[in-house]
């Protein structure tokens, strides 16, 4: 069981106001909150051994290369890679997906066939387009239902000899709805087609298994499990690792240059060329070891309380309608009242201290779907409490009555 009181201390931002209201932060899809473990790290990293990594004999150098690598380990242990360098650390989600489809672009011929679905994150949309133009190679889609669940048996039809390589996100960003990924993974295998999950939704509620779940590449970001911005992964079974190129050519990450010919390093420095985000690497280990000493079971247990009283009470409120209704989702609830435009709820609600998103949540082939511009995306994490979902209702119901 959550201890919220005691789980909130963690988060000294919790504590502050916004324009004279207690914060209530519901914005987590976007960011999550930092704890203080996480902060202590970065401060002690520039306190105490700020240098750069796999680089010098010094003392100082050596301390920060065996903390950074001590985090990829912390990481490979979380997702259960089979080896430690199968995780290539990047700046975040975006940098990851980018990576793999420039790697994949001297792989690619014409005519041949990528899979995306109806509920991708822009970033995972406008770099398989970008590959498409390069290649030739053809995006197919995944169509949504209503509900915001995807339609897997149009999906079984799309795959076929053609298809070389498939994109889901494990969880949608502007829905909550969680995919059947294990699902979708054996049946791209069955015609030969690499599998490249999305994870930075999934990651903060759900610890995946990249081995169980057989899956040739797992990306995520730091900054929505309680780490900082600007680090993330990259998970690639090895084979595949290395069978692409490198993304960037520069430091660290070569064996011998000359100016005939380079060869490059090793896994996982062939991804990472480069200064790295050192800092932003340790804490990322941090977090994890601080989202484990909670529980994810504990977490998830926790958080769909919160989704089903989050539910419950919005529904009460006249004109209210709920996008995203699958049974499989995470603590997302997007929204909208009647024909008022999302933006004028949530400029209100910030002025009552309530943080959420408003707009297209960089999925516009969502909202299109729903022929409307945004949603109201409320995004709870397990320390966000009920009465704060009380101060989010009092909130929407006095929005609404201002703005009809
Ligand atoms: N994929 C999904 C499913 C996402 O939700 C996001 C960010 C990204 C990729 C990109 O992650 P980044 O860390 O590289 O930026 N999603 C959101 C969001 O829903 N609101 O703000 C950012």
């Amino acid at each position: 069981m959550i201890n919220v009181d005691k789980i909130r201390a963690d988060f000294p931002i919790l504590k502050r106001t916004v324009h004279g209201k207690p914060l209530v932060y519901f914005d987590n899809a976007a960011t999550s909150q930092t704890p203080q473990v996480v902060i202590d790290a970065i401060v002690d990293y520039y306190s105490n051994y700020n240098a750069n990594i796999h680089r010098g004999v010094h003392t100082l150098s050596q301390e920060a290369t065996d903390k950074y690598e001590e985090a990829r380990i912390k990481i490979q242990k979380h997702f259960n890679a089979k080896e430690a360098y199968e995780i290539i650390l990047t700046s975040g989600t975006t940098d990851s997906i980018n990576m793999i489809a420039s790697g994949f672009a001297s792989l690619l011929n014409k005519g041949d066939e990528i899979i995306v679905s109806a509920l991708e994150h822009h970033s995972n949309i406008v770099p398989w387009q970008m590959l498409c133009e390069k290649t030739g190679a053809i995006l197919k889609v995944i169509p949504m239902h209503e509900d915001g669940s995807l339609q897997i048996d149009v999906y079984y039809n799309l795959l076929n000899k053609n298809t070389k390589l498939v994109f889901c996100n494990h969880v949608s960003n502007a829905l909550g709805t969680v995919n059947p990924i294990k699902k979708i993974i054996d049946a791209a295998h069955k015609v030969n087609a690499a599998v490249l999950i999305d994870g930075a939704q999934a990651t903060p509620h759900i610890k995946p298994d990249v081995q169980a779940l057989n899956v040739d590449f797992y990306v995520a970001s730091a900054h929505k499990l309680c780490g900082p911005t600007g680090v993330g992964l990259l998970y690639g079974k090895q084979e595949w690792l290395e069978k692409l190129p490198p993304y960037q050519g520069g430091g660290e990450m070569i064996a011998t240059v000359t100016f005939e010919k380079t060869t490059y390093a090793g896994l996982p420095h062939k991804f990472e060329a480069g200064t790295p985000n050192i800092c932003g690497g340790i804490a990322f280990g941090t977090a994890i070891d601080y989202l484990n000493s909670i529980g994810f079971d504990e977490i998830a247990e926790y958080e769909n309380e919160l989704l089903e009283y989050g539910t419950q009470e919005l529904l009460k409120i006249d004109g209210l309608k709920i996008y995203g209704t699958s049974k499989e989702k995470t603590a997302v609830i997007s929204f909208n009242i009647d024909k008022i435009h999302p933006y004028d709820i949530g400029s209100i609600l910030d002025k009552l201290g309530i943080a959420v998103r408003t707009g297209h949540h960089c999925a516009q082939p969502i909202m299109d779907f729903y022929k409307i511009p945004g949603t109201i995306r409320a995004s709870f994490s397990f320390y966000n409490t009920k009465e704060e979902i009380d101060i989010l209702v009092a909130g929407v119901k006095r929005a609404a009555m201002m703005l009809s």
